[in-house]
């Protein structure tokens, strides 16, 4: 028999699905590994077309009654998953690590608190949506935010509870009834997600968690016709399949898809920041959308960069992600790692040479590593690795440096570095980017649009953003006074 409560670092956690308010066991399981040791964690509910339609259905009854709940205590409840969030801190990040493989340090210190943070956010955005009545010709105009209905969240496991509650946020405090399906690598926090909003009083199928692979339960729940709203983080061929899935109901979509991203160096800038923004490019072993692993340097000063950035990089400390030394943890799996090594390899055979790493560690880890002599037009310059991979490419000018710059498929985010504003801001102006950082990286506050252009994505997440997004938005125009019936 599977035991369904399973036990990650002395945490509890269910491997049921959440439907409907109750745990949903199904007929298969699929194995969830960490990634720190390869242990296997334990066997999770493997859903499939039946538990998706339940949970649809769920998320479809519990509707009316949550989008007719007045704003204030829909966000009295939000507030109330975030003090859960904050109380039961400790036990997400430790659940995270063991799952996903990134840090312990900052999912104690930065990730889990940003969780309980994107509720918080969304549950204030929620008290003062308002848009200006206006007039024409003596009608009024009033804009009001309708929730949409049931929407479908798929997430992935780079950040897994942050990235989710990025979506189930704004969902629900917008009225909307979430179905999440989290990535088959990573399925823990999102259980424990369940688990705490059932505490804080979130009315049984508002929130809805079913798990297992994209390709067996996916399709399921994106082509539902009483799927109101699609938000996807993930790659670009799963968008795609998501696109065709949604497009039968035109299920209005978000998509977040992946990036390759530049970091621009130029010759005045401060060039010790220039490194260390480089360096944090290896951040949860490079597996982040946002990631800017194409490192844009102007030559005059590219040796200088390359000196100090071998020098910080060779010290990083790779290892068990629990341990606070640690700057670098494992990959999450191990067919990640062979695609990781795989575009390593391929750009090695074809000129490249390695400044810094080139190869596997042990186990799932991958040293981390900094290819230059690439071209412009190769592999390991145009696709998303999603690995501790970087490429050191040089440019004269600012005008090569923005060519470069933009000349991938991708538009996601761009960093610059530079001592001179002028130069910002005519460099900034010209780069397609989402995101662009002058002289830091991935400060980000949830009242920005965040979002890719080209195949970085659809739309944009943050704010007003999200709630015009999963929200009907109604204008509704009144006659002058003079028609009321007394
Ligand atoms: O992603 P998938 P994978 C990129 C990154 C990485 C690559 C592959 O380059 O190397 O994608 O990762 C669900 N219908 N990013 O294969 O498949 C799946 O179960 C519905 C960038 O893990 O996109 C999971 O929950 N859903 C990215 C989610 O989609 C489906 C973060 C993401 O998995 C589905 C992750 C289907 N047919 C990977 N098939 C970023 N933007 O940050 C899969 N899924």
């Amino acid at each position: 028999m599977t035991e369904h409560r399973i036990t990650v670092a002395g945490v509890a956690v269910d491997t049921r699905h959440w439907i409907g308010g109750e745990r949903v066991a199904s007929a298969d399981t699929f194995t969830d590994v960490s990634p720190i040791d390869g242990s296997t964690i334990g066997e999770i509910a493997r859903g499939t077309a039946t538990e998706a339609a339940a949970a649809v259905a769920a998320a479809k009854a519990a509707f009316p009654a949550w989008a007719a709940t007045p704003r204030a205590p829909r966000a009295r409840i939000l507030h109330a998953v975030a003090d859960g969030v904050e109380k039961r801190l400790e036990e997400l990040a430790i659940v995270e690590t063991t799952d996903n493989g990134a840090l312990l340090r900052s999912h104690r210190r930065g990730v889990m608190p940003r969780v309980a943070h994107n509720f918080r956010f969304f549950a204030d955005w929620l008290l003062k949506l308002d848009h200006e009545d206006f007039e024409t010709r003596g009608h009024t105009n009033h804009v009001s935010w309708d929730p949409a209905g049931p929407s479908v969240l798929i997430t992935p496991w780079n950040a897994p509870l942050m990235l989710a509650t990025w979506k189930v946020a704004p969902a629900l405090a917008a009225g909307n009834t979430v179905v999440l399906k989290p990535a088959e690598w990573s399925p823990l926090t999102a259980s424990l997600l369940a688990d705490i909003a059932a505490e804080a009083g979130l009315p049984a199928g508002v929130l809805n968690v079913v798990q297992g692979y994209g390709a067996e339960i996916g399709d399921a729940l994106t082509s539902n016709p009483d799927v109101r709203r699609i938000s996807f983080t993930g790659s670009v061929p799963t968008a795609r399949r998501i696109a065709e899935s949604a497009a039968a109901n035109l299920t209005p979509l978000s998509l977040e898809l992946g990036g390759k991203s530049p970091l621009l160096v130029f010759a005045d800038a401060d060039l010790d920041l220039a490194v260390d923004l480089a360096v944090e490019q290896y951040d949860n072993a490079g597996q982040v959308c946002l990631a800017a692993t194409r490192l844009l340097v102007e030559e005059s000063v590219a040796e200088e960069f390359t000196r100090r950035f071998v020098d910080k990089a060779t010290a990083l400390k790779q290892g068990d992600p629990r341990d606070e030394a640690t700057d670098i943890g494992p990959t999450i799996h191990s067919r990640q790692l062979e695609k990781i090594d795989g575009f390593v390899q391929r750009a090695l055979a074809s000129g490249a040479r390695a400044l810094v790493g080139g190869h596997r560690g042990d186990g799932q880890y991958y040293a981390p590593t900094l290819l230059t002599d690439v071209r412009q037009d190769s592999e390991i310059v145009q696709e998303e690795v999603f690995g501790p991979v970087l490429t050191l490419q040089t440019f004269t000018d600012e005008d090569e440096a923005i060519r470069l710059a933009n000349d991938t498929r991708f538009g996601l985010a761009a960093t610059v570095a530079t001592g001179s504003r002028e130069r910002a801001d005519r460099v900034t102006a010209r780069l397609v980017a989402g995101t662009v950082w002058v002289n830091c990286f991935f400060v980000r506050d949830l009242q920005a649009p965040f979002g890719g252009s080209r195949l970085s994505g659809v739309g944009r997440e943050g704010g007003t953003w999200s709630f015009d997004f999963y929200c009907d938005l109604k204008n509704t125009v009144t006659a002058p006074k003079g028609w009321e019936h007394h």
